[in-house]
């Protein structure tokens, strides 16, 4: 069935509004390093969902809502703070192969944090990521998800935020480094 050239034009439209393009115009490979505060260009709610309009913290990239902190003790100097349940964040990635991965995540979390998750192409990857109490926002403590498979080639990696702690927030977070397993944890290809 052929559809009406105006119906075409918005879908084309709408698609073209949907898009997100990687910070800095390259997608982020994988295995490598995704930082937490390098999620896509984009307007609200294409490229991230966030609770409140303002960023609470630094003008690392120029406006969005995207609470961004500057820390010293953080991959890049910055990562994300203020993170809350509902709120999500978009990283166009590439990888060379489906994995499994290891990613391991610097957090921060005065009391005990909440809990995350990471998909990619819509389909969730790790379960569900809790952010322990790191002893306070200072202080970073890396975490780390195992057997993480991800789409060969480009695919959208979206992390949501799904419960506050009782630090009323879900954490800080630095970035996302994605490894091969450890040699010897490995099962032989042949
Ligand atoms: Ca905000
Ligand atoms: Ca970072």
């Amino acid at each position: 069935m052929r559809l009406p050239l105006v119906v075409t034009v918005v879908l084309l439209l709408a698609a073209e509004r949907a898009a997100t393009l990687p910070f800095g115009g390259t997608p982020r490979l994988i295995p490598g390093l995704v930082e937490a505060e390098d999620f896509d260009e984009g307007e609200a709610g294409i490229a991230y969902h966030d609770v409140n309009a303002v960023n609470e913290g630094a003008d690392y990239r120029g406006p969005t809502q995207v609470d961004i902190e500057r820390r010293p003790d953080a991959s890049n100097g910055h990562g994300i703070g203020w993170t809350r349940a509902g709120e999500w964040l978009v990283y166009t990635v590439e990888a060379t192969a489906p994995g499994p991965y290891t990613i391991e995540i610097p957090v921060a979390s005065a009391k005990a944090g909440g809990r995350f998750h990471i998909e990619f192409d819509g389909i969730d990857a790790t379960g569900p990521i809790t952010v322990p109490d790191t002893g306070g926002w200072g202080k970073l403590q890396t975490i780390r998800v195992d057997g993480v498979r991800v789409p060969a080639g480009r695919s959208v990696m979206k992390v949501v935020m799904d419960a506050n702690g009782e630090s009323m927030s879900v954490g800080d977070i630095d970035c996302f480094r994605f490894s091969r397993p450890p040699a010897g944890t490995t099962p032989p290809t042949r």
